[in-house]
């Protein structure tokens, strides 16, 4: 059976959502992070993944880690509903997903632990401020795909969505204000988040 190493508050948590919206069952090990002691430095998890962060897969025997290639490598194989029909669909998901992972998870990011995370003491104001201006544009350019289209896959919420969504997801569990100045956004993110199956997966973590 598929294995899936990660504390659910983590990117592990992205996995868990494509598990749940794609019925693929799996066995989950807690793997700790950033902690005295944490599990993924250890060396039988290092073992597995060198880079020594979570998550990893281990699907009978394949290991992989990085969260959006373990996600479409599993929506394939898995024969995912949300796995796109067509090459234009692939297409689509394709390029969401790298722009999520190259244009906005960085600054988002950054926002994220020097806004929300961070003990105050260790917050740094002007690297915040830095990263939600680098976002602005493009939060743009996904509020005016949804001017165009009802979802990033087109007529259906489909694997392009949940690419966007998994990353996205940190701006709506942590609020983040710049969500209303892109409505569109805001309300799609908020019923991405809402899916029966996302909110099966949320109750592992939040
Ligand atoms: N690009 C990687 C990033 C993985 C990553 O940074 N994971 C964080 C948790 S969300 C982690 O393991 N941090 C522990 C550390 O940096 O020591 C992915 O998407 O899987």
């Amino acid at each position: 059976m598929l294995k899936l190493y990660g504390q659910y508050r983590s990117r592990a948590f992205r996995v868990a959502w494509l598990c749940k919206e794609s019925n693929i069952p799996y066995e989950h090990q807690n793997v700790t992070i950033n902690v005295e002691g944490a599990t993924c430095k250890e060396p039988w998890y290092t073992a597995l993944n060198p880079n020594q962060r979570v998550p990893t897969i281990d699907d009978d025997g394949l290991v992989m880690w990085e969260s959006a290639a373990i996600n479409l490598y599993l929506a394939e194989k898995y024969r995912s509903p949300l796995w796109p029909k067509d090459a234009a669909g692939k297409a689509r998901m394709l390029q969401w997903a790298f722009y999520v992972a190259n244009d906005v998870e960085p600054p988002m990011i950054t926002l994220q632990r020097h806004r929300h995370m961070l003990p105050p003491e260790q917050r740094n104001a002007k690297l915040a401020d830095e990263a939600e201006q680098q976002m602005l544009p493009k939060m743009k350019v996904m509020e005016d795909c949804l001017a165009r289209n009802k979802f990033f896959s087109g007529n259906d919420w489909g694997m392009a969505d949940f690419m966007v969504a998994s990353v996205s997801y940190a701006m709506w569990f942590n609020k983040f204000p710049l969500l209303e100045k892109f409505p569109k956004f805001k309300d799609w993110l908020d019923a991405s988040v809402n899916r029966p199956m996302a909110k099966e997966a949320r109750k592992l973590r939040e």
